[in-house]
């Protein structure tokens, strides 16, 4: 080793050096709208991936004006504070749960009324027809935009690190984490359960710490989560389905100029339909793999659950009115 250089003479080697190989390019513009787009799944997710995919489209088509970073696994705050944030302004973008917006858009959590949707071409018929509609008018009176063709999350299954749940009395007392919103904890309590809300940030340390028993989630959170590390049964119930509004802080949406606009709508659009694909393949394919990984699998006989939630559908249809349960009633067929 020869004498140490000094700094300005590293510099000069080091800036000779790469312009040599080519490596110095002109500085980046910065880009003029630099927004943040808040999920709360890790990066193997399809709803990370594709949206990754899609404001990498959108900075392109808008030549490098707007450009839209994404933070992945609650890396911003779990759900409900990220929710806050987006009403502030501080986020921009953010997939959440109609399950959770409900706390701020009551009719939103119609979306996971308990056994509704029979399958996924019934689900987005209703989500991109009249119940969607619904849910957007409302969580537009509220400073936020809700971009059509809502994300999907999919049919929710149950985990336990106690037994298998296999009919409605084995959930009788089941300390079961539930995402923070009023329907969940409702639907869990009228099955028996006791539920308790908390966010995905926190989910996987209340298994594995034993604070709750169990937890329920579409298959591709599972395997994404890893929650199979800390959970041994996963019960195939199917009691409601859940899927991901991507909203938008309006006034920051507003700010963009009409054609990068058209071109968010477009990508988001074009994005999420790709990612519902993705999802449907993966919910169907991991069973195996999940049992692979050690868990054991099983399909519950749902029938008794479907008894016990005839209070619940009462309760709800009072909750969400005459309007919203019936364009729901249109997709689903008579609930209750
Ligand atoms: O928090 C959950 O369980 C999740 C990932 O399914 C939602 O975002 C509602």
């Amino acid at each position: 080793m020869g004498q140490p250089l000094s700094r300005r003479q590293f510099a000069v080697a080091t800036a000779a050096t790469f312009a040599s190989i080519g490596i110095i390019k002109a500085p980046a513009k910065a880009a003029e709208f630099q927004y943040k787009m808040a999920h709360n799944l890790p990066v193997n997710h399809p709803l990370h991936v594709r949206n990754v995919q899609c404001w990498n489209a959108v900075k392109k088509e808008s030549g490098g004006r707007l450009e839209v970073q994404v933070f992945p696994s609650n890396i911003l705050g779990g759900d409900t504070q990220v929710l806050s944030q987006l009403r502030l302004g501080g986020v921009q973008f953010f997939t959440l749960s109609g399950g959770i917006l409900t706390s701020l858009v009551p009719v939103a959590a119609i979306q996971g009324v308990g056994f509704a949707f029979k399958n996924s071409k019934t689900t987005f018929a209703a989500m991109d027809g009249d119940v969607g509609k619904i849910v957007q008018k409302e969580t537009a009176t509220k400073g936020l935009i809700a971009f059509d063709k809502i994300w999907e999350n999919g049919f929710r299954q149950i985990t336990s690190s106690t037994h298998p749940i296999t009919k409605v009395e084995d959930l009788e007392n089941f300390k079961i984490r539930t995402p923070p919103g009023r329907l969940w904890i409702d639907l869990f309590k009228t099955l028996g359960a006791s539920p308790t809300p908390i966010n995905l940030a926190e989910a996987y340390t209340a298994l594995q710490t034993k604070v709750v028993d169990g937890q329920e989630n579409p298959f591709a959170v599972i395997e994404t989560t890893k929650f199979y590390e800390v959970q041994k049964y996963l019960s195939i119930t199917n009691h409601m389905w859940d899927g991901y509004w991507l909203l938008g802080n309006a006034d920051a949406f507003n700010a963009l100029p009409p054609d990068i606009q058209a071109i968010v709508r477009r990508n988001t659009t074009k994005y999420a339909l790709m990612e519902r694909e993705d999802v449907a393949l993966l919910n169907a394919s991991l069973a195996d793999k999940l049992e692979r990984r050690g868990m054991k699998v099983n399909k519950a006989d749902t029938s008794g659950f479907y008894k016990r939630l005839q209070p619940f559908y009462t309760k709800w249809k009072g909750e969400f009115g005459d309007v919203a349960w019936s364009a729901l009633e249109k997709y689903s067929g008579k609930l209750g």
